[in-house]
């Protein structure tokens, strides 16, 4: 049996600390249409992808902090893409900067939602592995402070039935970490997107950053091949505000094979015609979870390892 959507990819160009969001919208609506013509189902955009990405700058006054924020999810500037993907028939998956009140208490999340077909939110996700730090690093070329400015996620990394099959997300960071794949797809994930921020000094140690473009696609091939899911990943790329943030823009299938990539660092669209049921024959053979796992063996074998690390 065969499930075919036709995913794409917007990745977008730098955004200047200066561009409206309106502005920014009407690059993401070009993409969509360009998705359109391309017969799109569905396009994954960026992290944060309404504004330029602040958590590279110490920020004190939480006016100007909260500007970089969405009170409403769609607010006055960014309903007229919710409006385009609607008359379009697209859905689409994009990472956002979110105030939200809760309990309460005023707090500050990276989100991604998930937007069907019709315009309706279908679900949303809170970035759970935040990288960086709190407080800037003492000669660091640039800085990452998303622990000042966000708290981690409290959704966990549910899955939602849409698409025709069951999709989840993550957030930039999260895609490096095995878990964000495997509590999915223990779920059941047939499709994980991503959006994602990454500066090309991310660890400011040459000896990794060497790496940065290599150890996205590794985490993103690893994560598509072990879980037996397809894996649809979109950058905010080029030469933004001072920083380098890479491209490389993919959709990975079961197989953990390329089957689409980014050529550029600008406004790029890519796409796939993915069949939702590769993963099945995964999920039947080498990666039957419920055969072969053996999740009562593994306290074992972190013991033994802690006894290693003690010697
Ligand atoms: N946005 C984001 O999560 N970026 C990180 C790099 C920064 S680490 C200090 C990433 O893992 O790509």
């Amino acid at each position: 049996m065969s499930r075919f959507i036709n995913l794409a990819c917007a990745q977008m160009g730098p955004i200047a600390r200066t561009d409206s969001r309106t502005v920014v919208v009407r690059r993401q609506i070009a993409l969509l249409r360009e998705a359109k013509s391309r017969g799109a189902d569905f396009v994954v955009f960026p992290e944060l992808a309404f504004t330029t990405f602040f958590p590279r700058w110490l920020l004190s006054d939480q006016a100007e902090i909260d500007s970089f924020f969405e009170r409403d999810m769609p607010g006055p500037e960014t309903q007229p893409l919710f409006d385009a993907a609607k008359d379009l028939g697209i859905g689409f998956y994009i990472g956002y900067a979110e105030l939200a009140e809760e309990e309460g208490h005023t707090r500050h999340f990276n989100t991604a939602i998930i937007v069907d077909s019709k315009g309706g939110i279908v679900g949303k996700y809170r970035k759970i592995h935040l990288p960086g730090h709190a407080e800037p690093v003492e000669g660091r070329a640039s800085q990452h402070l998303e622990k000042r400015y966000f708290e981690p996620g409290n959704l966990g990394f549910p899955v939602w039935r849409t698409l025709d099959g069951i999709v989840g997300m993550c957030i930039c960071n999260d895609r490096r970490w095995p878990e964000t794949y495997r509590v999915m797809a223990l779920q059941g994930a047939e499709l994980v997107c991503v959006g994602y921020n990454t500066p090309d000094d991310h660890t400011g140690v040459f000896d990794f950053d060497q790496f940065t473009g290599f150890h996205h696609q590794l985490s993103l091939q690893a994560g598509a091949y072990q879980n037996a899911t397809w894996v649809a990943a979109a950058a905010k790329s080029g030469f933004e505000e001072g920083s380098n943030m890479i491209g490389l823009s993919m959709i990975v299938a079961p197989s953990g094979q390329i089957v689409a990539m980014a050529s550029s660092t600008g406004d790029e669209l890519i796409s796939a015609r993915c069949d939702l049921d590769m993963g099945t024959l995964y999920k039947r053979t080498i990666f039957d979870f419920a055969r072969h796992r053996e999740p009562s063996h593994y306290g074992l074998i972190v013991e033994r390892k802690g006894a290693v690390v003690e010697v």
